[in-house]
This record gives C-alpha cells, structure tokens and sequence, in this order.
C-alpha cells in the first residue's frame, strides 16, 4: 500500500461517500418499515467500498450501469440524495418521477444509465453503451456492475464474446456478495473464480477483496487504465458481503450469525476511519463533523421526499403507448 498514493483528501472523501452510502440506506430500511417505501428495496449495505472506489478513479465522462442494487452507485456519482430518496418513496420529484422506485435509479447527466430489476440485463445494455463510446471514437469506458448470481446468465457470456471480439471498452465488475438471493454461490456454480470466467473468451480478468477500500481502489485504477489504454474488455471480481437481506423482505436464515459478523468484522468504512486516525490524518472531532454532515444530509433527503408530491392518477397513462 503506497502511503503516498492515500492522501488525507482522498480518504475523507472517500469516507464520506461510503458512510452517506450506509447511513442513507439506514435510513431507507427504517422508512421501509414505516411504509413509506414500498415494493421492493435492495440495500448496498457493506458494498459501499466498491461503488466509492469505482467513482473516485474513472473519468467523469465514463457511463456506469448496473442491477437492482443500484441506490449505492447513485449516491457515489454524487446524484442529489433528495431526489434518490424521493424515487424511493415513489415520488414526482424522484430520478424517475416515482414511477421506478428503488430497482429504477436512472441519472443519464452523471453518466448513470440505472438501475435494471431483470437479472443480468444491464450487461448487453452496458456492452452497448461501450459500443456507442467507441464508435464515438471517445476515450470513455462503460463500468457495468453485475452480482454473482448475474454471472451464470446467458447474456454475460454473448456480451463478453463480442466485447473482446469488437475490443469495446467495457469494465465488467462482478460484486460477488456470494449468494443470489438465498442461493449461496457454491450451490450455483462449480467455477467459483468469476474473474476467470472471460479466459475462454481470451478476456483478461483479477479478484479483488472489494470490501477493503485500499485495495479495491488499486484494482480499480488498473482495471480502467487497462480497458482504457488497451480498448478491451476486463473481468473485476470484487469479493463482498451484503449485511442485510437480499431485499427488505428477506430474513436471510439462510445464513449463519456468525458469518455476517465475521464480514462485519472487515468493514470498510472502519477500516478507513481507523486507518486515517491511527495515521493522525484526521482527529474525532473532525470525524464528528463529517458523521453529523452526513446525517443532515439524509434528514434533508426524508424531509423532501415528505413534502413531495405524489404521483397523480393521470400520471398512470403517461409515457406508456397505448
Ligand atoms: C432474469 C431474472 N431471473 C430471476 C430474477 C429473480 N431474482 C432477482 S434478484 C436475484 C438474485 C441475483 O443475485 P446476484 O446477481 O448475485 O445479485 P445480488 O442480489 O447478490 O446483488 C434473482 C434470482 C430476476 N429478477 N430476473
Ligand atoms: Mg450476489
């Protein structure tokens, strides 16, 4: 780990976005509860290195997309968290107008093109976005983030062939939180090592622990320097944890105390704050500061999807061709 690479700045930010992330999603299973998000709800607890890292090394103008679990992604490409809490409570002022909620976080003016409930659906999207860049003859690349169970699609492997055979600029980061909903990686797949899952395709590809945000930023870096300079596709398998459920409804008894703990126990966001601390790069004070912005921020967030409108009847019909 390179000291100086780890600036004071870069860890506060760093720490600040993976900690809105958290709190934010706090904060939206305890709305869950009081009902004022309904449908479905898939929080990016203990994910949070990986979106952070991701934002903070690529390019402004590079596209993200990804699946369900999207809430994180938006937050780190530093969409107003007002208007992603307002999509979550389904209303007017939302990204999507409320019609989308939280499976449908959409920001095409920070490069954010969602947000996708079908499994492994974003992969060609994202392949294509890649597509677009290049024929553009842009020096953009396409980050498209996919979860471990998204791996063992069908539409992976298509969109990986003609990545490498077209050489697109398309990043491939599987967040391997090893289960797909409650079905533990191992019970879905005898290939376990996702990121060599592009070898047969001739498509390079690294593992990374995706819950250190040290690491993960190095891989990252390399990733996007590698599929940028090169204009190939790339594998990043970031080996993570979800804390809570897959969606708020789901009790997770498929997995032991003790194996959420042990997860626990590596958390980044700690890990960051622990780090910056013993390394006298920030004080309690300072870090107090920092907690009680963050909580303000996602207060202010509640208050505006409170005071929002609801979507009206008539808005049903709208957008839709009958
Ligand atoms: C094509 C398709 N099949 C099944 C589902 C139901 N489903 C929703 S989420 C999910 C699990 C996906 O797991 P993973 O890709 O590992 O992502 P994670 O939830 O762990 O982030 C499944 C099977 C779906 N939405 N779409
Ligand atoms: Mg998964």
């Amino acid at each position: 780990m390179s000291n100086n690479k780890y600036t004071t700045q870069l860890l506060k930010k760093a720490f600040n976005s993976m900690l809105l992330i958290r709190k934010f999603e706090e904060k939206a299973a305890q709305l869950y509860t009081m009902k004022m998000i309904a449908g479905f709800c898939h929080l990016y607890i203990g994910q949070e290195a990986i979106a952070t890292a991701l934002k903070m090394v690529s390019s402004q103008d590079d596209s993200f997309i990804t699946g369900y679990r999207c809430h994180g992604f938006m937050l780190a490409g530093g969409t107003d968290p007002n208007i992603v809490m307002a999509e979550l409570c389904g209303k007017r002022t939302g990204c999507s107008r409320g019609y989308g909620g939280s499976m449908h976080m959409f920001d095409p003016q920070n490069n954010f093109y969602g947000g996708h409930g079908i499994v492994g659906a974003q992969i060609p999207i994202g392949t294509g976005i890649a597509f677009a860049e290049k024929y553009r003859q842009t020096k953009n690349i396409c980050i498209t983030v996919l979860g471990d169970g998204a791996a063992n699609q069908g539409q992976f492997y298509e969109s990986c062939n003609i990545a490498k055979l077209w050489d697109l600029p398309v990043l491939y980061v599987i967040e391997n939180n090893m289960y797909a909903l409650g079905t533990s990686l191992e019970r879905s797949t005898k290939a376990i090592k996702l990121y060599k899952r592009g070898l047969g395709l001739e498509i390079d590809g690294q593992q990374v622990n995706g819950m250190n945000f040290f690491e993960m930023y190095d891989a990252a870096q390399n990733a996007i320097n590698y599929v940028r300079e090169k204009q190939t596709p790339f594998i990043l398998e970031a080996i993570t944890y979800r804390y809570k459920g897959h969606s708020m409804s789901d009790p997770a008894h498929y997995r032991t105390k003790e194996e959420v703990e042990k997860f626990k126990d590596r958390d980044s966001i700690s890990l960051v704050k622990n780090y910056m601390t013993e390394n006298g790069m920030i004080t309690n004070e300072e870090i107090s500061v920092i907690e009680a912005a963050v909580k303000s921020t996602v207060q202010a967030a509640v208050e505006y999807s409170k005071m929002s409108k609801d979507p009206e009847i008539s808005d049903l019909e709208c957008n839709v061709i009958l």
